[in-house]
């Protein structure tokens, strides 16, 4: 697979190809939650989403295993990801970033910092499930109290690189695994043993579900 390099602007058609068919317009299996969307482009290297049920909450739905798309697309959506936050929140100002994205949720800034405080956890989860004897037990973290630590002010461009640094050693990673690589697993003590197949897509579903969140506040909002 190949991966255009960072700064590569994405035209309409690189887009769809990242984007897992099951989110599109008549995604693939029959749900309750909104999965249809469709894709504005306001000009080349910017898009949104625009949303056809509006679930603040779930732009995109819950994650669904069973309408997961294919291993090849959900890894190209993690090498995506770094190029599509950036064009998401391209030209945002300092008060437009300190929007929530929904009443009571968090800000953009905050959304921004969430995904590079769960994607370093991710990247860490992958190399202890690939490289320890037994499956490795995995520390769970809340979220939202990451979310309040001063941290989460600082502007959003120290998250976004460190999105590029640990997308690229990811989608690396993923590139080289093996079929064995992807039955390996890890024990999350709440929800139980995961497979390395299904938590990369968990995480190329949360990486579209907060992509959307932002482009959906744009959108509504007219930025
Ligand atoms: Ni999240």
């Amino acid at each position: 697979m190949k991966f255009e390099p960072p700064g590569t602007l994405f035209t309409a058609a690189r887009i769809s190809q990242r984007i897992p068919k099951s989110l599109w317009p008549g995604g693939t299996t029959p749900s309750r939650q909104p999965k249809r969307l469709t894709l504005l482009f306001r000009k080349e290297g910017s898009f949104s989403y625009r949303l056809m049920h509006h679930d603040l909450r779930y732009p995109i739905g819950k994650f669904d295993e069973t309408a997961a798309s294919n291993r090849n697309e959900q890894i190209a959506t993690i090498a995506g990801l770094p190029q599509m936050l950036r064009a998401a929140v391209g030209g945002l100002t300092d008060e437009q970033l300190d929007t929530p994205y929904r009443p009571d949720g968090w800000t953009l800034r905050q959304t921004v910092h969430h995904i590079a405080d769960s994607h370093i956890n991710s990247l860490c989860r992958f190399k202890l499930a690939l490289t320890e004897d037994e499956a490795p037990t995995i520390r769970p973290y809340y979220e939202d109290r990451w979310a309040e630590l001063a941290d989460s002010n600082l502007p959003v461009d120290v998250s976004l690189a460190i999105i590029d640094g640990v997308h690229s050693r990811w989608a690396e990673l993923l590139q080289n695994m093996t079929d064995a690589d992807f039955e390996r697993e890890f024990i999350h003590p709440e929800t139980g043993t995961w497979k390395l197949e299904k938590v990369l897509g968990l995480y190329a579903w949360h990486s579209l579900h907060h992509t959307a969140h932002i482009t959906g506040t744009r959108e509504w909002n007219g930025w």
